[in-house]
């Protein structure tokens, strides 16, 4: 009954709901000896992509890259209020007599694989360089109901996995051609209370008893089981490393979903909980400090059963049980492949440097 091999028994899950909560009210102790932001290397020539900047944690994130003069691209959904952000930002950069910020808005939305194949194909058709991609765009319905993606597939697993996942996989030759580079992934300790049915990857909507915080934890499990394969699968020599980090609980647009009085309630204890710049601190630090690309090495070369994951107070701390199960881990890449319909062949062509990258996606996109 493989059906059941990524079920949680009782015991992890109350385990799973320990380990969340615990992090949500110590956060601020781990983390109390940090500076709002870490030190940032000088970042000109540095080309980033942010998923998700119009909101909350990536928002922030792409700003403070942007200051420290990185390139940042923002990749998102509605490239309307993406346009208005860089208008108020250079606002600002004028208004304190600073340089203006190197920032250009492009569309992305990940509820489409058509749209995330169309960002791709246009990316490496003008073969541009990408040194640091930020997967954080993220949805969590919140006691809502279940909804369903374009390519009819379960909005979670799409938004928080499988369209991130064939993004990353499009944009390897540009993260290849530019090394030393690095994919960034926004996780979350919710990870903790995934699992995953691996004939289907919890993604056929209309199952019954559909619940968004199952849903939401499962699809941060699958981008960790995703992560460690790709990881662990391209060699050192690649100088692409994939490395996960846990933003902290933070006070975002994410409870948009929720009753209005729920809503207001979550603003009330900020106490425990991160401001989004807070949040976008261990993301920035994942992004730009040397000594991750030394530990992300490391952990590939001692062959350690999980891609690097950091917590919202910069450290390095182990993944949940079920995201080190690498026998799932592979069970979940041949899943994501499939369901975001990449042959086989198309990462060791990449890898290998096979070159007419941009054909490959045309004829993956026909294929469509
Ligand atoms: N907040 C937390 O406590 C927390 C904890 C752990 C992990 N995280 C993770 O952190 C990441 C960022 O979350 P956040 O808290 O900053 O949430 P947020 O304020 O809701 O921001 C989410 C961003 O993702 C974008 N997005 C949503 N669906 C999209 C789609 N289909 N295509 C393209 N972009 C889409 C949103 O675009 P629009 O502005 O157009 O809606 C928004 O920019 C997520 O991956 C989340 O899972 C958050
Ligand atoms: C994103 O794509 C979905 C699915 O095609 C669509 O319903 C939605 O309107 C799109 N969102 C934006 C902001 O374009
Ligand atoms: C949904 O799943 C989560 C996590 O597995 C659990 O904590 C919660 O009680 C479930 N809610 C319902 C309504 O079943
Ligand atoms: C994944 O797919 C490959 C190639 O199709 C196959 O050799 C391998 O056994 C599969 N792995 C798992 C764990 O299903
Ligand atoms: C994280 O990175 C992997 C690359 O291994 C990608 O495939 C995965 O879907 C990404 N997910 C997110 C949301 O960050």
């Amino acid at each position: 009954m493989e059906k059941n091999i990524g079920r949680l028994s009782w015991g992890d899950w109350i385990w799973g709901l320990i380990h969340v909560f615990l992090d949500t009210i110590t956060q601020r102790v781990w983390s109390c000896h940090l500076q709002p932001l870490p030190e940032m290397p000088a970042m000109a020539g540095v080309t980033c992509i942010v998923t998700g900047a119009t909101s909350g944690i990536g928002l922030n994130t792409a700003r403070e890259l942007a200051k420290a003069g990185a390139h940042v691209v923002l990749a998102v959904r509605n490239t309307k209020a993406a346009n208005e952000l860089i208008k108020l930002w250079q606002k600002d950069q004028c208004a304190n007599g600073v340089p203006l910020l190197d920032v250009e808005a492009l569309e992305l939305n990940l509820s489409s694989l058509k749209s995330v194949r169309q960002f791709a194909k246009d990316w490496e058709l003008q073969n541009r360089p990408l040194h640091i991609l930020i997967n954080n765009a993220g949805i969590f319905h919140m006691a809502g109901s279940e909804r369903v993606s374009e390519d009819r597939l379960e909005e979670h697993m799409q938004v928080n996995h499988l369209a991130p996942s064939l993004l990353t996989m499009l944009l390897l030759p540009s993260l290849l051609r530019s090394g030393p580079s690095r994919v960034i992934n926004v996780s979350s300790a919710m990870h903790h209370l995934g699992s995953l049915d691996f004939e289907d990857l919890n993604t056929t909507p209309g199952k019954k008893g559909f619940n968004s915080t199952a849903a939401y934890s499962s699809s941060k499990l699958a981008q960790l089981h995703f992560s460690n394969v790709l990881q662990r699968t391209l060699p050192e020599e690649a100088n692409v490393d994939i490395i996960s980090v846990h933003p902290g609980e933070v006070i975002t647009n994410v409870v948009r979903t929720l009753p209005k009085w729920l809503q207001v309630a979550y603003k009330f204890i900020p106490f425990f909980l991160f401001t989004p710049l807070e949040g976008a601190r261990s993301v920035l630090f994942c992004a730009t400090d040397p000594h991750v690309l030394e530990y992300a090495r490391a952990i590939r070369a001692s062959n350690y059963p999980s891609a690097p994951y950091f917590s919202s107070a910069c450290t390095p701390v182990s993944v949940a049980k079920q995201a080190m199960d690498l026998d799932a881990a592979f069970k979940t890449w041949n899943k994501t492949l499939e369901l975001v319909g990449l042959p086989d062949y198309y990462f060791q062509r990449v890898v290998s440097g096979v070159p007419g990258q941009a054909e490959t996606i045309e004829t993956i996109d026909e294929e469509d």
